[in-house]
């Protein structure tokens, strides 16, 4: 059998051995996904040597690592070069290629719009790699003419915006300016097509989680015409998901990246095409019980 797996820390969550076991089982491909909880940065250089020198096949690299991989990678692909992060490595003999496959899991529901994004603004919350891959996914497959990046801390959505090659097409706007009732920011959302929340907020089980922070936006400004996107995925049905659903809004639930980035990460090792229908099942099965 051939070793896959997830680094990350704290990790246990994780849904990924779910989705690529049964992906495994359901193609009877000779493959195990598990999980590799590494504790701090400075074990990540001799967990790639050791993944290298054990023949792992394949890894997916999650938070907080998706950066610090990178220097002991052999290659990068030109999307995981674009933001400077990797989630998925494949091991061809000792020789390890890092992809990113956040960007076009991302992208992929929201392909059925695609006509009605391009040239729109759209909003995203968050400052993290999440938030970096939605827009870059932005970029490359709807050019939006801009992405309002809505971010509490701007210092460090600054810095992460510094080493962004395409930083051009982000437009930095301060959260607090939201809840705050400011013309400009509000009217930034009302224009924007899509919505997404690419911060952990509305998560299951958060700590200090209050009434008031399980959404990141006043949901009064949704309208039928946003599409809105909803990165978290447990539970199934968040906060902000159930508030668009009742504003009229078209809903993009978490489960779609996570099983985007999954399928296209399965490929990426296997060279086959996920049974994405029956493994979204299992999913759904998995969230809700
Ligand atoms: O990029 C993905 C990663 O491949 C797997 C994952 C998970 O299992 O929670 C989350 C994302 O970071």
């Amino acid at each position: 059998e051939k070793i896959l797996g997830l680094i990350g820390r704290n990790i246990a969550y994780s849904r990924s051995p779910l989705i690529h076991n049964t992906a495994c089982d359901l193609l009877a491909l000779p493959y195990v996904y598990t999980i590799f909880n590494i504790a701090s940065a400075d074990l990540i250089e001799p967990a790639i040597a050791g993944a290298r020198a054990l023949g792992i096949a394949g890894l997916n690299v999650t938070t907080p690592y998706k950066t610090t991989v990178v220097p002991f990678l052999d290659e990068l692909s030109p999307e995981a070069a674009s933001i400077g992060a990797v989630n998925t490595i494949v091991n061809n003999n000792g020789h390890l290629a890092g992809y990113n496959t956040d960007i076009a899991g991302f992208a992929a529901p929201l392909r059925p719009y695609a006509q009605r994004i391009k040239g729109n603004p759209v909003s995203v919350f968050g400052n993290g790699g999440a938030a970096l891959a939605a827009i870059e996914a932005f970029r490359i497959f709807f050019h939006p003419c801009c992405v309002y990046l809505f971010v509490r801390d701007s210092a460090k959505a600054s810095a992460m915006l510094e080493n962004y090659v395409h930083r051009d097409i982000v437009t930095l706007c301060l959260i607090e300016e939201l809840f705050s009732g400011e013309s400009g920011a509000i009217a930034k959302i009302q224009r924007s097509l899509v919505i997404v929340n690419a911060t952990p907020i509305g998560t299951a089980g958060r700590q200090n989680e209050t009434e008031t922070s399980i959404l990141p936006l006043d949901t009064e400004l949704l309208h039928p015409d946003h599409i809105v996107y909803d990165m978290v995925y447990n539970p199934l049905f968040t906060p902000l998901i159930k508030a668009a659903k009742a504003s009229g809004a078209a809903t993009i639930s978490g489960i779609e990246m996570l099983l985007g980035q999954a399928a296209r990460s399965f490929e990426l090792w296997t060279g086959k095409e996920m049974p994405l229908e029956q493994v979204r099942a299992v999913l759904i099965n998995n969230l809700l019980s």
